[in-house]
């Protein structure tokens, strides 16, 4: 340390067997976000951006984790990692256009800031929600575990963040699993206003990786050569023996949590301590005095950089804003999925609901030999309701994994596999356990490819439904929570074969399908089904029944109530659609029966209101309305919900209300 000043010498470095170059490059791609961010906050207070996350004082973390990986590993990056998009040397126009909205960006205007990732460049962006990208690392690292490929995949968080369910869920499933991802905390000290005291009550972060059985460590986050080789060590370690691995960052959030909200609550020393250690004035001072820098070197850096910043702002300036047009908005919902046919053959074996689902996700299994399968207790033990009975014999353990009991997480790596090009099925125990999970279903996998142009090829397998007395929270039928949804697609069978082919699609198809099997129908339905591997379309009712007094439409198990009413009543001349799929939505047959009937009943076992009988009935009265000759009636269960008893179940469902209503809708 030759300099007489060490006004920045508050990091000790020490530059182990570093050369020059990587020093040097260390510190180029650590100015580099440094630079940017200096600029858009020039330019938001101009007005020509609208929201900053800073992550000043954090770029060794960035940059370090990044440089520290190789380029084909997965990184997931939040909103204070610049420095993990700039060292992936990602077009600076590029960046640009994304927080502007502009087509050049990853998002087309549709997602703002970090919120993207990009298969050129291996980063999956965060969704707002923080949390659900360590369970998606869970499933990446999956990926590389099952793909035998020596990849580590490293995913960030704040502190704040680790208050999350996700982080509990993906950091017990990683270590259940054995799965190759770092989970780099970043403590900078507070979650928006809030201090890390206020936050959790341990000490260190990192100690918690002992409660998960993970190793765990804190790194100096200010320190780029510290966080650079403790990385690559552990990331090397990794790739031999994979592993997951909890790093906790010490670092300080130097600005407001964005722009806007500022650092008032911030104590002023506080600020001032952490800015002596400032990550890029202390490592400059010390190349500078090392002599592995020249102050001339330091300028020409950062007269290029500035450089390569003015020139792809303009680029992003001059670049026309995206002109809104809805065919580009909705074709972008569902990745384009083109159907292929397998015919059904002639040889049929009469089979339960139960065998048909199972028999149709061996098929799928053997026909995808990389399609996994995850749910409790669904290996050994089969699943709770067998359907899995025997696929650990056939599969592996590789291919159907028994989860720890957490959707949130499972789901997550379902969408985690799905980026790394891997099918997969879950099974939720009951539809009803979906809440744990709900928030990767409705704002990860049914959000995804419309941002940003990633898939989530997973189906989620619900159990569902009444008639079996089972109470609130293992009854319920909650597809409406699905169809309204844009970005999933619902499936709904009422019959073995159609369950079986139908099955098949939602397999095939590469976007996330929730697939209802009605549990009432498991052990109680029987037909005769093709043995072999075949398909179904979605969007195609079935016309189970043809005639002109009225139309009745309905789905899962009250199709059976519906054809059990025509039976009690012959003289009845009636259309039966059975929907089979609710997402999409067959309305041509809906259309074309009504047009013909005049009159329809919809018939759906979830309480009414906001279910899908209710968006049907509207479309009925937007596009037959000519035709109609009576109001269009729903029928649903009773507005409360399922309750255990028989009696109060019976009371509940809309069986009996149906016939009743269905007489007085044939008198009007
Ligand atoms: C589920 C959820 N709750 C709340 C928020 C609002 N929010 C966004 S960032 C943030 C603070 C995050 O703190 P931390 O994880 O420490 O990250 P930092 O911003 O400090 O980098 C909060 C509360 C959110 N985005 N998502
Ligand atoms: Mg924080």
């Amino acid at each position: 340390m030759s300099r007489e000043s060490n006004k920045y010498q508050h990091i000790i470095y020490d530059k182990q067997d570093l050369d020059n170059n990587t020093l040097k490059l260390l510190y180029k791609n650590m100015i580099k976000p440094r630079m940017i961010e200096e600029k858009m906050l020039i330019l938001l207070r101009q007005g020509k951006i609208s929201k900053w996350f800073s992550g000043i004082g954090q770029e060794a973390i960035s940059v370090g984790v990044t440089m520290a990986l190789n380029m084909e590993e997965y990184i997931l990056p939040m909103h204070r990692n610049l420095g993990v998009f700039t060292t992936r040397d990602i077009p600076l126009n590029r960046l640009f256009g994304q927080w502007q909205g502009k087509a050049s960006g990853f998002t087309k205007g549709r997602d703002r800031s970090f919120h993207f990732g990009t298969q050129e460049y291996n980063i999956v962006g965060m969704i707002s929600h923080l949390g659900p990208q360590l369970g998606v690392a869970d499933g990446i690292a999956l990926a590389n575990l099952l793909k035998k490929n020596k990849q580590v995949t490293a995913v960030f968080t704040g502190e704040g963040g680790t208050s999350e369910g996700d982080f509990h869920e993906a950091l017990n499933v990683a270590s259940v699993w054995n799965l190759p991802v770092i989970f780099c905390v970043e403590n900078n000290g507070y979650g928006l206003s809030t201090p890390t005291a206020e936050q959790f009550n341990c000490k260190h972060i990192a100690d918690k990786g002992k409660g998960y059985g993970i190793e765990s460590f804190i790194i100096e986050g200010n320190n780029i050569i510290e966080v650079y080789t403790k990385v690559s060590k552990l990331a090397e370690s990794i790739r031999k023996n994979p592993r997951p691995i909890l790093i906790e960052f010490k670092t300080f959030r130097m600005r407001g949590h964005e722009e806007a909200s500022g650092t008032k609550y911030v104590p002023k020393d506080l600020l001032n301590d952490w800015a002596l250690k400032d990550p890029i004035e202390n490592f400059q001072e010390f190349l500078i005095n090392e002599s592995i820098l020249s102050q001339e070197e330091e300028v020409a850096f950062k007269k290029d950089i500035i450089h390569e910043i003015n020139k792809n702002l303009k680029i992003a300036f001059n670049e026309d804003s995206i002109t809104p047009n809805p065919t580009d908005e909705l074709n972008d919902v569902y990745k384009s999925f083109v159907y292929q046919e397998v015919n059904s053959n002639k040889e049929t074996k009469e089979i339960r609901f139960i065998d048909a689902i199972s028999e149709g996700l061996k098929q799928s299994m053997e026909k995808h030999n990389e399609l996994v399968i995850m749910g409790q207790d669904i290996a050994d033990y089969g699943g709770v309701f067998k359907i899995t009975d025997g696929f650990i014999d056939a599969f592996g353990k590789d291919r159907v994994r028994n989860t720890p009991i957490c959707e949130s997480a499972i789901i997550e790596a379902a969408m985690g596999l799905s980026i790394c090009g891997i099918k997969s099925v879950v099974e939720l125990q009951f539809a009803d356990f979906v809440t744990s999970g709900f928030n990767p279903v409705v704002n990860y996998l049914a959000k995804s490819f419309y941002r940003w142009n990633q898939n989530a090829d997973v189906v989620l397998r619900m159990p569902c439904g009444a008639g079996v007395a089972a109470g609130p929270f293992h009854s319920q039928t909650n597809e409406a929570w699905f169809t309204k949804t844009p970005g999933l697609k619902v499936v709904y069978p009422a019959f073995p074969y159609d369950a079986k082919g139908l099955l098949a699609t939602a397999i095939n198809d590469p976007n996330p399908v929730l697939f209802f099997e009605h549990k009432a129908l498991y052990r109680s339905l029987r037909q005769d089904v093709p043995t072999n591997y075949f398909t179904i379309p979605f969007g195609k009712a079935s016309l189970l029944r043809e005639g002109n007094a009225v139309t009745i439409i309905s789905y899962g198990a009250a199709v059976h109530w519906v054809l059990e009413t025509l039976d009690k009543n012959l003289n009845i001349s009636a259309d039966v659609v059975d929907l089979r799929t609710l997402q999409p939505l067959d309305t041509e047959t809906i259309y074309a029966s009504v047009k013909k009937t005049g009159k329809a009943i919809i018939l759906q076992e979830d309480s009414l209101f906001g279910g899908i009988a209710s968006d049907i009935s509207a479309l009925i009265m937007e596009e037959c309305f000519e035709s109609l000759d009576a109001p269009v009636k729903r029928i649903a269960s009773l507005e409360t919900p399922i309750p255990f008893i028989t009696q109060l179940e019976e009371q509940y469902l809309p069986k009996d209300r149906f016939e009743d209503e269905l007489m007085s809708l044939l008198d009007y």
